[in-house]
């Protein structure tokens, strides 16, 4: 073939140094979600134990919010959606939001 174009095999390698970006999962408070189901929820939804997902909760019940946890956009999203769905199945108005991370 006269045509055919011969390249050579690429031979340097790239160093990547960057991460992702990650997103936070932030709990807000509300009046109405009881207390327990909340901690219900954070144990389901992220893995906690009793005595974190108490501590959250608590933590979002004084402050008017709380940082659960630093995802990967997708994974904090689908968290997120997961957990207020929960808590709507119920009735409540329980309601977690994401923020990129600076
Ligand atoms: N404030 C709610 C109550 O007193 C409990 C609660 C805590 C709700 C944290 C939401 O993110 C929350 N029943």
């Amino acid at each position: 073939m006269a045509d055919k174009v011969l390249t050579k095999p690429r031979t340097k390698t790239k160093t990547k140094t960057e991460r992702p970006p990650l997103w936070k999962v932030i709990l807000l408070n509300d009046d109405y979600t009881p207390r327990e189901f909340v901690v219900q929820v954070l144990k389901a939804v992220f893995r906690m134990n009793a005595d974190h997902a108490y501590k959250v909760m608590m933590t979002a019940h004084q402050r008017g919010a709380c940082v659960i946890a630093v995802y990967t956009k997708d994974v904090a999203d689908t968290k997120a959606k997961e957990a207020t769905e929960l808590g709507k199945q119920k009735g409540y108005p329980l309601y977690f939001t994401t923020e990129k991370e600076e």
